[in-house]
């Protein structure tokens, strides 16, 4: 029987279980299990159900396990930036906060006032209001008790393996969201965490991908119904990491290839040795993420399908008729010239996304979208033009310019995004893997469990 490598995957949507082998050089991957993610109110605050999802991901595992596979390892990841914080008895101090949480508007202004440029040419972060560094310091400023007792901190994806292994650390690629890094050392950025005033305890020892993070806990793997011994493996579990992973050879010099993993987030950017902390960097907005095999992810992070997402979410409460397909077709033919700004702040998290775009187009003397056509229309153009802008952007830092662009992520299933994107660009757009983020950490599973030396032996077939 082949050995099977499972990738757990929670998006800001909805997380699933994959499982996959490897045969004869080729990557067999099957769904085996796919539950919701949602973000919920209450207080004050938006957090993320952890307990139901720590409980979801094990109905995936345990699915797995009915399902009779060789399972040798898993693998997690997650989005970036938030945590949860454990006590010294490794109690969860309180639910996820969700990065969408108005807690730290106006807050990396509040921090860096004019020192961003400086603090640019160390972290290489791009400096956004829901990196860890502004959701802790809000805790400071408003006295969370949490921080108080917190023993460790750990990012989405070291805390499900936390509670499936009982060993806490940080990953690298993950860790890199936080803007608390080094961006060249790759180590914790100590002098900026002693200004935010957090303890520095609760930053622990850096894994990189590729680490066996510990074994499974028997008191789970008998929940699940396993008998084997199971591995859990550090992957570049910041969801991005593993997807940039898996981006198949190309045609032309891997330098002048960009990639833009597209889903919630459109993440547009280049995979480079080294990462660029210039002041021009900073001032385009580009991020200097940790990739695998200490590579450095040079993106910029656009506010991607989400607005889609929350229309049809929108539309769908409402009862009203409207497929992805439906809107897909109704899109193709509408016409209309009103182009927003995707990453205004209006459209983070608006009760009404409908609402937030005519405001936005109201507000900027736009015709104001009418029908389902016209406003996916509208949002799909605008998100081309963003694409279009961000590699002018790559092209003026880099020193030759990209020739063709890679879709990968579930987002590239958007033929009319995909051809709108490609007409705005004017190079070679290719779509593909849809899988990306669970290829990219069943990769580095089966890589660290030995039974492929590298990317390379599987890539011709990515
Ligand atoms: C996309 C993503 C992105 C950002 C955001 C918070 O899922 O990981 O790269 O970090 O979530």
């Amino acid at each position: 029987m082949m050995n099977t490598y499972l990738a757990v995957d929670f998006g800001g949507g909805s997380g699933r279980v994959m499982a996959g082998s490897i045969c004869q050089g080729t990557l067999k991957l099957e769904e085996v299990y796919r539950f919701p993610n949602r973000q919920v109110r209450m207080g004050n605050h938006v957090y993320w159900d952890f307990l139901a999802l720590f409980d979801e991901m094990k109905n995936g595992l345990r699915q797995a396990v009915r399902k009779g596979y060789r399972i040798r390892s898993i693998g997690i990841d997650t989005w970036g930036v938030d945590f949860g914080l454990i006590d010294r008895n490794g109690n969860l101090l309180g639910n996820p906060v969700c990065y969408r949480d108005p807690r730290t508007d106006g807050l990396p202004e509040e921090f860096f006032g004019d020192n961003l440029v400086r603090h640019y040419s160390e972290a290489g972060i791009q400096v956004m209001s829901i990196n860890t560094l502004f959701q802790l310091y809000s805790m400071k400023k408003s006295g969370d008790t949490q921080l108080e007792v917190a023993d460790r901190l750990l990012f989405m994806p070291d805390l499900f393996s936390y509670f499936l292994t009982g060993v806490a650390n940080n990953e690298y690629c993950i860790a890199s969201t936080s803007e608390l890094l080094e961006a060249r050392s790759r180590t914790w950025n100590q002098p900026l965490i002693q200004r935010l005033g957090v303890p520095a305890h609760l930053f622990g020892d850096i894994v990189m991908p590729g680490t066996v993070r510990g074994k499974l806990k028997r008191e789970i793997a008998e929940e699940i119904g396993l008998t084997d011994e199971v591995d859990v493996i550090a992957v570049g579990s910041h969801d991005t990491a593993s997807a940039v992973y898996a981006i198949p050879s190309t045609q032309v010099d891997k330098s002048r290839c960009a990639f833009l993993s597209s889903g919630t987030w459109s993440l547009l950017g280049v995979e480079l040795d080294e990462p660029i902390l210039t002041e021009e960097a900073c001032r385009a907005g580009f991020t200097n993420e940790g990739g695998v095999g200490g590579k450095i992810r040079f993106l910029q992070n656009i506010t991607g399908l989400w607005i889609l997402q929350r229309l049809i979410a929108q539309w769908k409460e409402r009862g009203e008729r409207c497929g992805y397909d439906f809107l897909l077709s109704a899109a193709e033919s509408a016409d209309i010239p009103s182009v927003i700004d995707v990453d205004d702040k209006i459209f983070q998290n608006p009760v009404d996304m409908e609402d937030a775009i005519a405001e936005y187009c109201e507000a900027h003397g736009q015709p104001i979208p009418e029908t389902y056509g016209e406003v996916v229309r509208c949002v799909l153009q605008s998100l081309a033009l963003r694409y279009k802008q961000g590699i002018d952007q790559l092209n003026r830092l880099l020193p030759a310019p990209i020739e063709q662009l890679n879709i990968i992520g579930g987002g590239c299933r958007n033929s009319l995004l995909n051809r709108l994107t490609a007409k705005a660009l004017g190079i070679p757009v290719y779509a593909g893997p849809v899988e990306a983020t669970a290829i990219g950490s069943i990769l580095v599973q089966a890589i660290t469990k030995g039974e492929i030396g590298s990317r390379e032996d599987i890539k011709e077939f990515i």
